[in-house]
């Protein structure tokens, strides 16, 4: 869908308050690329063009950690140092567990509001349809592993330490404060036995207090490093690289699933042929043959 010449001005005009920092327009960029509406979608194509250029100087992070382990805490601490530091914030919350929502919007709104009140900086909790289509599915980067101290190291999917480039042990505080430090040491010895993703980067692993703020300028640092280490290795632009081509295949697959769904050929077929399939009177891989033959507009042998 094309949108008109009063749509494009719009989308210029976005597009400029965008690069000049407006909390209001970036807030209205990011509903208006979330948006499944297909006018709103091509102006979004448009506005994500005529900013992309400018997208380079961003260091994305993103943070996981068990329920409870202090990460919006961390994230409200970590984000106002980082603004005293001169950096802009923005926060995409992300629930991947869930389709709910609301909880986790309304805990983190509360959680960080000294943070959703800085001028610098912009909070955005994800929809659970802005998780099919939107901000989640572009929101994979550096992750930064957030451990509360009494975590063992086994209460962490090994998985998702082999991902993470930094690994800090929250909590480090108080009477909370030896077991951080034990638990900061083990996960030392652990990171030592994996293999780096980054032959450039060491992941390291740090005790922090949230509450405190202890050790939290250290992660801005890492943060530097990090990206300073890949850069002069080329490894930083060729991971954007890698990145980009993976949304494009993301994004061929959606687009192509949403026709195949919207199809007339697909529509008057589906519903009996998922029976039939869930019932285990045709194996999944006939009905898919027969469903995109008819989808491509080939002669099948079957009705
Ligand atoms: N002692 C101490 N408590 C902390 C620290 N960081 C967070 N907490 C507390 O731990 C609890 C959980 O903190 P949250 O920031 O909500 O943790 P979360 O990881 O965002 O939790 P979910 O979003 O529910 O998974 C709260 O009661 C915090 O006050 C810290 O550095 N030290
Ligand atoms: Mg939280």
């Amino acid at each position: 869908m094309q949108g008109g010449p009063a749509a494009a001005s719009a989308v210029d005009e976005l597009a400029a308050a965008l690069r000049g920092g407006s909390r209001p327009a970036l807030a209205r960029a990011v509903t208006l690329v979330e948006s499944t509406r297909p006018d709103h979608r091509a102006e979004a194509e448009r506005l994500i063009e005529k900013v992309l250029p400018f997208t380079g100087g961003a260091t994305r992070i993103g943070i996981t950690g068990p329920p409870g382990a202090g990460k919006s805490t961390f994230i409200e601490r970590f984000g106002l140092d980082g603004i005293g530091r001169g950096h802009r914030i923005a926060v995409l919350v992300v629930d991947p567990g869930s389709k709910r929502g609301g909880g986790a919007i309304l805990g983190d709104k509360t959680r960080m509001t000294e943070l959703a009140r800085a001028p610098a900086a912009f909070i955005r909790p994800s929809s659970a349809g802005a998780q099919a289509g939107g901000v989640a599915r572009r929101t994979r980067e550096a992750i930064l592993v957030c451990a509360a101290a009494g975590d063992e190291l086994q209460g962490i999917k090994r998985g998702i330490i082999e991902l993470a480039d930094l690994i800090l042990v929250n909590k480090a505080d108080g009477e909370l404060l030896d077991h951080a430090m034990r638990s900061a040491a083990e996960y030392a010895n652990a990171v030592h036995l994996i293999r780096p993703a980054h032959a450039e980067w060491q992941v390291a692993v740090r005790a922090v207090s949230a509450l405190t703020g202890d050790g939290i300028d250290a992660v801005w640092e890492d943060v530097a490093r990090f990206r300073a280490a890949l850069e002069a290795s080329g490894a930083w632009t060729r991971r954007r690289a890698e990145q980009a081509q993976a949304a494009l295949w993301a994004e061929i697959g959606d687009g192509l699933l949403d026709r195949f769904r919207a199809a007339p050929a697909i529509a008057e077929r589906l519903a009996k042929i998922e029976r039939e399939v869930a019932a285990g009177k045709r194996t999944p891989a006939s009905a898919a043959r027969h469903l995109l033959a008819a989808f491509l507009g080939e002669k099948t042998q079957e009705p």
